[in-house]
């Protein structure tokens, strides 16, 4: 299999994150990458694309924003990474506001993603990792590929950050792979977290099926999103599933729960598949509930090999760091066989 990865992605190393009413080590450190790459050996580095494609999902406000946050925190005499403190109540009205701390809190919504002088140069790579990891899955040459993306992707819709993520890779793909002519496209999100910012990327989209696995929003974070009656509006009605599972969920369960968005995903008539890997459902992960084992992910990944689709898999969650490469590499083998 083809795995794609870009070393500049371990610039991005934020030093804290704001959770429970306190600050903690940041748990999206550089050496999750590490883990995977070890254990994979060979990557190969991405080509670029440039700003199209990025600007084909996200908004141009927000990417000026990423750019430059970082400098406008260091001038207003900030030390550390930026990271902002208030946020305004969804539908409050547009605003031209330029301080700093007003800006991380239009184009945010956590206090878990803070931006390092690092962060658009780290998320851009990522972006452009996933994009060729796609390219031979679009021309054919390869049924599947791998997107070795540090920091994630899925919880940046097209006009924020959070969740660790800055750029929504995986959307920035599909969204690609439809400008190649290679669409409907169905997104399949298997992190233990919703998978909220792909979801309002493509809400009010027909062309794009979401479905998504993840931790109750009733108890785990992104709490906002991820309830099972989101289901699309306008174009996109029907075309969002989301199925959400309790806590302690082992595979046994959760794979009750694939059937049911493989068969949905089939029915859609999906010509492309990306896939959001999160390892983070892994029983021994640090921030996270359900009981998935190793092994189980390469049957995981079989299950959604035996659609039969062009698949693009890309790296989302997982912090046990010690297990991450072993995970990723079960995960792969199960479109190998
Ligand atoms: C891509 C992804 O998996 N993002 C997850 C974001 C979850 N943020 C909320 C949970 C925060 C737990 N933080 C614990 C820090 C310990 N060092
Ligand atoms: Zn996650």
């Amino acid at each position: 299999m083809i795995k794609v990865f870009d070393p500049r992605q371990l610039t991005h190393a934020p030093a804290q994150e704001f959770h429970n009413g306190g600050w903690a080590p940041h748990a999206d450190v550089p050496s999750r990458a590490e883990s995977i790459v070890a254990a994979l050996g060979d990557t190969k580095p991405p080509r670029d694309f440039g700003l199209d494609p990025i600007r084909a999902v996200h908004a141009s406000d927000y990417l000026d924003f990423l750019q430059s946050a970082h400098a406008m925190w260091r001038d207003s005499g900030r030390e550390g990474d930026a990271v902002g403190y208030v946020w305004p109540v969804v539908g409050r009205r547009p605003l031209n506001l330029s301080r700093i701390d007003a800006l991380l809190g239009r184009f945010s919504y956590d206090a878990g993603t803070p931006i390092t002088p690092d962060s658009w140069n780290a998320a851009y790579w990522g972006a452009q990792t996933a994009l060729t990891a796609l390219a031979p899955v679009l021309d054919g040459s390869a049924r599947s590929s791998f997107a070795l993306c540090r920091p994630p992707g899925h919880h940046s819709g097209a006009d924020y950050l959070g969740g660790y993520c800055y750029l929504n890779n995986a959307a920035i793909a599909a969204q690609a792979a439809i400008d190649a002519g290679q669409g409907p496209v169905a997104i399949l999100d298997v992190d233990y977290h919703h998978g909220n910012g792909t979801q309002d990327i493509f809400l009010g989209r027909g062309d794009v099926f979401f479905a998504s696995i993840h931790a109750d929003p009733a108890t785990d974070y992104p709490f906002f999103w991820g309830h099972a009656d989101e289901r699309g509006e306008g174009a996109g009605e029907g075309t969002t599933l989301n199925l959400p599972l309790p806590r302690g969920t082992d595979f046994a369960a959760y794979r009750g729960a694939l059937a049911r968005a493989l068969e949905a995903i089939a029915a859609f008539g999906a010509r492309t598949l990306i896939v959001s890997y999160g390892a983070d459902t892994f029983e021994g992960d640090p921030i996270s509930y359900f009981k998935i084992r190793t092994p189980d992910y390469a049957d995981m990944a079989a299950d959604i090999a035996a659609l039969g689709l062009p698949t693009l898999i890309v790296m989302e969650g997982g912090y046990a760091v010690d297990a991450l490469g072993a995970n990723v590499v079960s995960f792969l083998s199960g479109f190998e066989v």
